[in-house]
């Protein structure tokens, strides 16, 4: 198999409030994969509208999740920070991937089923195809490597599937245009990290997510220090205290969630925690935590305020970004339509 560049891509949607999972589930990897890789972050605009969105709060939403970006400690100089919709490559990639990809593997999607619900004939198609687009996104820039949380591993799964059927199907042209055995590498899913899978403070068994209707389900980080305060204090949690070790969290999910975040937050193991404040009751466990989410949040949420205050700033981020986007998937486009066979 060809060999290529390594080159890290990720995105987030600007569709609300950015919370706790977002951060630990991903933005922290984006920071410190920077370290390491040339790294291309993505304010995914073009996958907001598979829902209905507010024009006005969609432009706010797309600044603010640059300005988390920016706040956690991304560096859009050294690296490339932009909006989806800049780069027109995106958008024409992922129509030649919705012609390799097979419908049968979409109908696989368990988030387009969690998200379609009962509703499924109403949907936009767009919310069907998301996934294809999801790959065209990583592949444009043939990236090798994607920073992000647990429920992206099947559409990460399908953005490989669909670059190996393209790199099968075309496999003869891809070799005639000189491009070897392999157009597009099959992305890895870096699926590691803090907190790969935060969960609901309402409930230990569904995800931390900006479209629950219930804000006491999330920490967002815009969240001031009161309402962090309150949210975990009102966290669900059981009667039992704490157990010494991470085995007796079994079967309790709440605990396990509270426990994981204050690990992940305080970069230390669960059971690390559990030595400390195993057997005690939650109330001294949710002090703690407030004090460490306000200590680690706080000054992430106050500076993307800061931010958001200077939006021709951000704009000027999004638009070199896009610039500089727009410099690698152009080539990358050019030689996909050749391969495909088109004039021009
Ligand atoms: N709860 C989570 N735990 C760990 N990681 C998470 N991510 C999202 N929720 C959690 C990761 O955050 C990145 C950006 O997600 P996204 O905004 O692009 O899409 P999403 O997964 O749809 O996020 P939400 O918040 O859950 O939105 P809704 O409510 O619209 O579904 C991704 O890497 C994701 O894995």
């Amino acid at each position: 198999m060809a060999q290529f560049k390594p080159l890290v891509f990720s995105g987030v949607q600007p569709t609300g409030n950015l919370h706790l999972g977002n951060y630990l589930g991903a933005i922290v990897k984006f920071v410190e994969m920077q370290k390491t890789h040339d790294c291309i972050y993505c304010v995914v605009d073009m996958h907001a509208i598979t829902v209905p969105q507010d024009p006005a709060q969609l432009k706010s939403s797309i600044r603010e999740v640059t300005a988390a970006f920016i706040a956690a400690g991304i560096d859009p100089k050294a690296h490339i920070v932009f909006n989806q919709s800049q780069v027109a490559e995106h958008a024409e990639l992922a129509w030649v991937f919705n012609c390799v990809a097979r419908m049968g593997w979409l109908n696989r999607m368990t988030q387009f089923k969690e998200k379609a619900g009962k509703d499924r004939e109403n949907v936009s198609v767009g919310l069907f195809a998301y996934p294809a687009l999801m790959a065209a996104d990583i592949l444009v820039y043939r990236a090798t490597h994607v920073p992000v949380g647990e429920d992206q591993k099947q559409h990460l799964e399908l953005s490989r599937d669909i670059a190996q059927k393209f790199n099968n199907d075309f496999a003869e042209s891809i070799a005639l245009c000189g491009h070897g055995d392999a157009f597009f590498p099959l992305p890895e899913p870096l699926i590691q990290g803090p907190a790969t899978r935060v969960m609901s403070l309402r409930d230990g068994t569904k995800k931390m997510s900006k479209s629950d209707p219930s804000d006491y389900s999330r920490l967002n980080l815009t969240d001031t220090a009161d309402i962090i305060a309150q949210k975990v204090r009102k966290a669900k949690t059981d009667p039992e205290a704490l157990p010494s070790e991470t085995a007796g969290l079994a079967g309790r999910a709440e605990a396990d969630n509270l426990v994981g975040i204050y690990a992940a937050l305080d970069n230390r193991s669960k059971d690390d925690v559990l030595r400390e404040f195993g057997g005690g009751n939650f109330s001294t466990f949710k002090n703690a935590l407030v004090d460490l989410a306000v200590a680690r949040l706080g000054p992430v949420g106050a500076e993307m305020k800061r931010l958001v205050g200077d939006p021709a700033y951000i704009d000027s981020v999004l638009l070199d970004g896009g610039r500089r986007a727009r410099e690698i998937a152009a080539p990358n486009m050019k030689a996909v339509k050749e391969i495909l066979g088109f004039i021009g």
